[in-house]
């Protein structure tokens, strides 16, 4: 079975995340430092450094060393990841869309520095993730920095986060079919996860078809962070347990387990993580091992 022969039992995946995630949270630091003008550096630094899992910066780092690459190689774009994931979340959070007072365990951004600041520092957040990468990625062919930039950007744009986001507001208390559920899934969570580790093979000198499978793993894992979110909601609150296919549409969100039973979206879940990890049975196991664990801890994950 692909998944007992991608999991190397010396992995220490607990170690791995501590540690990787540790050198993120430095680079991010130093990536916003607080300069003049202080109003938008510390309303910048007050969201991107306040923890987080950091699941996008990792994954990217993963991808880079899986086909060969060094850890360095990929930071600034892990970093310029977290900034595009954690400017969705600033604006995500603004009345005008979610209306959400708090993130990460403290006020909302617009709730700390006021709604102006708040959409500056995620517009700042945007244009500096690009910034960073042209500026800060060192010993990776221009050809690869540039074709790594493309495919950020159109994780962001029309047919990425703001497309999903859009059909979101829009599908507000309407009935959902489970294509537009996945529609907007697969552009407002699983475009910058497969962007992340995409970039992360390019930089890290990936075969075109090194490339596209690690694509595939991470289309697998994007829709997968939202169906554990999903079905995660239903089984944090015991009241929502009665709720079954089909019903409830009109007045609350569409979710995987409202649209198909719970039951079949943890099959479909489990599905998903064979999917991805039958991609990495292709490579190396030693190296695909974070990878491996990585969809195994998203399928897990309790929070
Ligand atoms: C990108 C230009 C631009 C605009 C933003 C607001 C918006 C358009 C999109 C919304 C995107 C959004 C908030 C998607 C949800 C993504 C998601 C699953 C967030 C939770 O991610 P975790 O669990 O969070 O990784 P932490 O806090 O651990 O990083």
């Amino acid at each position: 079975k692909p998944q007992s022969s991608n999991t190397s039992p010396k992995f220490n995946f607990k170690e791995y995340m501590n540690t990787v995630g540790k050198r993120v949270n430095i680079a991010l630091d130093e990536a916003v430092p607080l300069k003049h003008p202080v109003q938008i550096a510390e309303a910048i630094r007050y969201s991107l450094l306040a923890g987080g899992k950091r699941v996008r910066p990792i994954l990217c780092i993963a991808s880079c060393e899986l086909v060969g690459g060094d850890e360095s190689s990929a930071i600034p774009m892990a970093c310029a990841v977290e900034m595009i994931h954690t400017m969705s979340l600033i604006h995500d959070d603004l009345p005008c869309m979610d209306n959400d007072d708090f993130r990460r365990g403290k006020p909302t951004n617009h709730k700390a520095y006021g709604e102006d600041t708040a959409i500056l520092a995620g517009d700042a957040l945007l244009s500096l993730a690009f910034e960073h990468v042209a500026a800060k990625t060192l010993n990776v062919s221009p050809d690869r920095v540039v074709q790594a930039i493309a495919e950020l950007g159109s994780s962001v744009g029309t047919e990425g986060l703001v497309a999903g986001q859009i059909l979101d507001i829009y599908s507000a208390g309407k009935h959902v079919a489970l294509s537009d559920l996945e529609y907007i899934h697969v552009h407002k969570t699983a475009k910058l996860l497969e962007a992340a580790v995409v970039c992360g093979a390019i930089l890290g000198g990936g075969s075109v078809i090194e490339v596209e499978r690690m694509r595939k793993y991470a289309r697998c894992i994007g829709l997968l962070f939202q169906v554990v979110d999903d079905i995660l909601d239903i089984t944090k609150s015991s009241d929502e347990l009665g709720k079954t296919a089909g019903k409830d549409l009109a007045t609350d969100k569409a979710t995987y387990p409202k649209l198909m039973g719970i039951d079949k979206a943890k099959k479909f879940a489990n599905e998903l993580v064979d999917q991805a990890l039958a991609e990495l049975s292709h490579f190396d196991a030693a190296k695909a091992a974070p990878l491996c664990y990585l969809a195994k801890y998203i399928a897990n994950r309790q929070n």
